[in-house]
């Protein structure tokens, strides 16, 4: 990606825990770290506070908005980032009491997703879920949106912000309802690919999981290994979101034993409502897989958590109840390689994308998976 020319903003990071225990709290405040720096920020101060219950007016409790304000001078901070979603009063209340741009995780994560959104597809997904987020927020985003630094690519120096908000609240809803019939037709088009697999009756494979857990490595290594063709290769990196649209590749393992697989958008913990809903149709392939596999980075500490939030997720996207297997990646970071087929069973497997060995055990998987759903389904 691009990186020159790039001023970084000095972020504040403030955070409220509502009664989940410290370890998680943590996390999702180190997510949202870096989840800035994804947005060309540089966390410069974090404030964290307990409270029962959210404040409803200021997110934070009274004192703590003075905290926050004399943290953001004295360290210099350019913005405030908050760890949840922010009400449209909360937002316009805290920029008037801070005196400085305020942004929440969701304006983040959907910065992030319209920096990496490369189909148009997804360029009408992200843009059609900022909209729908900044159209309540108006007033109290204009601060934010006008804000001078940041990345070429972030919300305020992509006309994304400052064009939109020259334009009144009709003008927005107008361009919803546009970008809502654009969906609708790559949506159709994506029906008709799908028909077309269905006829073919080759079992759907489709692998979810948390963001940066390996599932674009996976894809390539199986592309690399029973497709041989480096055209059908996708982005596999290190970094937040890597992925936003879906892909299928036909994986031709011969004897007649071929899957479609398909690698998707990754899930991240508070991943915003709007942009699910906006999602929809890029993960309409999860609802109708045969199997899915759910790809966990077994070597980082939170990997637990990042399952529940996956299988929470799956649980909105109505796909909880379809047959899965646990793939336990990224072994190779915290066990040795004998250690796999010991802890793997029926319904689980720990690999490492990177090793011939797993793929194959992996393949070998895949297809008594696929070959439990179709019986039952009598493909
Ligand atoms: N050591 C090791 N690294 C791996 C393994 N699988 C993936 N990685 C690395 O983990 C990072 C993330 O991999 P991706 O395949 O891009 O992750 P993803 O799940 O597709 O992430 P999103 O597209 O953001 O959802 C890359 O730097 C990979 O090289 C593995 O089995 N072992
Ligand atoms: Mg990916």
């Amino acid at each position: 990606m691009e990186t020159k020319n790039i001023q970084y903003e000095r972020a504040l990071l403030a955070g409220v825990n509502t009664g989940t225990d410290e370890q998680e709290f943590a996390r999702s405040m180190e997510e949202l770290k870096s989840l800035a720096k994804a947005c060309y920020m540089e966390p410069v101060a974090i404030v964290t506070q307990n409270l029962e219950h959210g404040n409803k007016a200021l997110y934070v409790g009274t004192g703590k908005v003075r905290e926050i304000k004399e943290a953001a001078l004295a360290y210099d901070a350019d913005v405030a980032v908050f760890d949840d979603a922010l009400t449209p009063a909360q937002l316009s209340n805290l920029q008037k009491e801070l005196d400085m741009p305020v942004l929440d995780r969701t304006t983040l994560i959907l910065d992030i997703f319209a920096i990496r959104a490369g189909t148009r597809e997804a360029k009408l997904q992200v843009e059609s879920a900022r909209l729908k987020y900044l159209l309540p927020r108006l007033v109290g985003m204009h601060e934010a949106l006008t804000r001078q630094g940041g990345a070429s690519g972030s919300m305020s120096s992509r006309g994304a912000g400052e064009k939109k908000l020259e334009l009144d609240r009709r003008k927005i809803e107008k361009r919803i309802a546009q970008l809502n019939r654009e969906l609708k037709e790559v949506s159709a088009e994506r029906e008709v690919q799908r028909k077309k697999r269905q006829a073919a009756r080759i079992p759907l494979v489709a692998m979810v999981g948390y963001t940066n857990a390996g599932k674009s490595t996976i894809m390539n290594a199986l592309v690399d290994r029973y497709v041989k063709d480096d055209d059908k290769k996708v982005l596999e990196k290190d970094m937040l979101f890597a992925t936003l649209d879906t892909t299928v590749r036909q994986i031709c393992t011969g004897n007649n034993q071929d899957f479609l697989l398909s690698d998707t958008v990754g899930f991240i913990h508070k991943l915003p409502h709007s942009l699910i809903k906006a999602f929809h149709a890029t993960l309409e392939e999860v609802r109708n897989a045969d199997l899915l596999l759910q790809v966990v980075n077994v070597s980082d500490p939170h990997y637990k958590e990042q399952m529940h939030t996956t299988e929470e997720l799956l649980a909105e996207l109505h796909a909880a109840g379809l047959p899965m297997i646990t793939v336990y990646n990224q072994a190779d970071r915290c066990m040795d390689a004998v250690e796999y087929p010991k802890r793997s069973g029926m319904d689980k497997v720990f690999i490492c994308a990177k090793e011939t060995s797993s793929l194959e055990l992996l393949v070998r998987m895949i297809w008594n998976g696929c070959m439990k759903t179709m019986s039952v389904r009598n493909f």
